[in-house]
């Protein structure tokens, strides 16, 4: 009987030990390293095949039962030690995988580019306008946007008593210091405190109570001066020809008509020609742009009032000047169409993001 059972166990054995091996290489195959590990349960697990072998040995009496178990021990043996040689072997393969593999993933899909931000058309202009100055010969300086109404209204000629200085006009601090409505403080302070010969810009925000789509109580004005003994009108008039053909082109025509200004005397409006409504013939059919004129004013200027020298501490016998000014916003609402100055603060991205 012991001997039956002896030779039906040998014969388990002998077919686990024929099929082990390429039963865990086809798992290791398939299904990597958990498949293995299942196929190696199967036979050696609490319900695994040798373990179902083992419990058999318990029919088997004395000296069988040494044998068979020697055999059982030993297959076993044989089962852990190419269950652990496969999973070395497993793991060793991935980790040439890994080391071979690209160092990134070409399949992934690319990053969007961050956007990127770009000037406010504001500055675009500003800049562009400093730089043609820079290239004349004019430095740029700036000043407070804080200023005494001796700065921004006195010396530059404006009566006590000139709508300009009023509430309604002016943004007065508590203090009775005002918000500049000009740069020309910082012309004025410079006059206080240097000698001629003088040529700069004077770029920044200045304050006024309006409020249409061609007004915004802050605006950016740039302005610009030369103070010297024998500066003329032909030298203003040179100056912003060429400054109108650096800005807007070679060719760009510019004519003035007399204006008044407290602080300049002669003062003038300057226009340039269309740029909008030009024909390839040179001639201009008038637009809405120019209001059908043909032409479109962009700065005032005028020969700094002997007063205005005289209230800074500059000899108006021996030195004459001149100025002009003008507003960045009205430039930049040409130069791109914008119908509404307000558009150009309030930060909306659909808008910024058109130029
Ligand atoms: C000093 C003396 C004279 C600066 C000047 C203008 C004419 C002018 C306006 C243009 C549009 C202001 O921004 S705007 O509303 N400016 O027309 N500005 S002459 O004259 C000066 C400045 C400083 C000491």
């Amino acid at each position: 009987m012991s001997t039956e059972v002896e030779a039906q166990i040998d014969q388990s054995l002998a077919t686990l030990r024929a099929a082990f091996s390429p039963r865990f290489e086809a798992a290791a195959g398939a299904g990597g390293e958990p498949a293995l590990r299942e196929e190696n349960a199967k036979i050696l697990g609490k319900k695994g095949e040798l373990t179902a072998i083992l419990k058999q040995m318990g029919t088997v009496p004395g000296d069988a039962r040494k044998r068979i178990g020697e055999k059982v021990n030993l297959l076993k043996q044989e089962v852990e030690a190419r269950f652990e040689a496969l999973i070395k072997t497993l793991a060793a393969s991935k980790r040439d995988a890994e080391l071979n593999a690209l160092p990134f993933d070409l399949t992934l899909p690319g990053r969007a580019p961050t956007p990127r931000g770009h000037r406010h058309p504001v500055s675009s202009v500003r800049e562009e306008v400093l730089d043609i100055f820079a290239s004349l010969g004019f430095a740029v300086h700036d000043g407070p946007e804080i200023e005494l109404k001796e700065n921004n209204f006195t010396r530059l000629g404006f009566p006590p008593d000139h709508p300009a200085t009023d509430m309604q006009d002016t943004f007065w601090t508590t203090s009775g210091t005002l918000l500049r409505t000009h740069t020309s403080n910082v012309q004025v302070r410079a006059m206080m405190s240097q000698k001629p010969p003088m040529a700069f810009v004077a770029p920044g925000a200045v304050y006024r109570r309006d409020d249409d789509v061609t007004h915004s109580p802050m605006f950016h004005q740039i302005e610009g001066f030369v103070v010297d003994e024998k500066v003329t009108f032909a030298e203003l008039k040179g100056t912003l020809a060429e400054f109108a053909e650096r800005l807007y082109g070679p060719g760009t025509p510019i004519r003035m008509r007399p204006s008044y200004f407290p602080f300049v005397e002669p003062g003038a409006e300057v226009d340039i020609g269309c740029v909008f409504c030009i024909q390839p013939s040179g001639t201009r059919r008038g637009c809405s742009v120019c209001k059908r004129t043909g032409w479109i004013e962009i700065l005032g200027c005028g020969m700094i009032h002997p007063v205005v020298f005289e209230h800074c501490g500059i000899d108006p016998e021996r030195y004459t000047g001149f100025a002009f000014g003008m507003g960045v916003e009205r430039v930049a609402m040409l130069r791109y169409g914008i119908p509404d100055i307000r558009l150009l603060f309030e930060n909306d991205p659909r808008f910024l993001s058109q130029f």
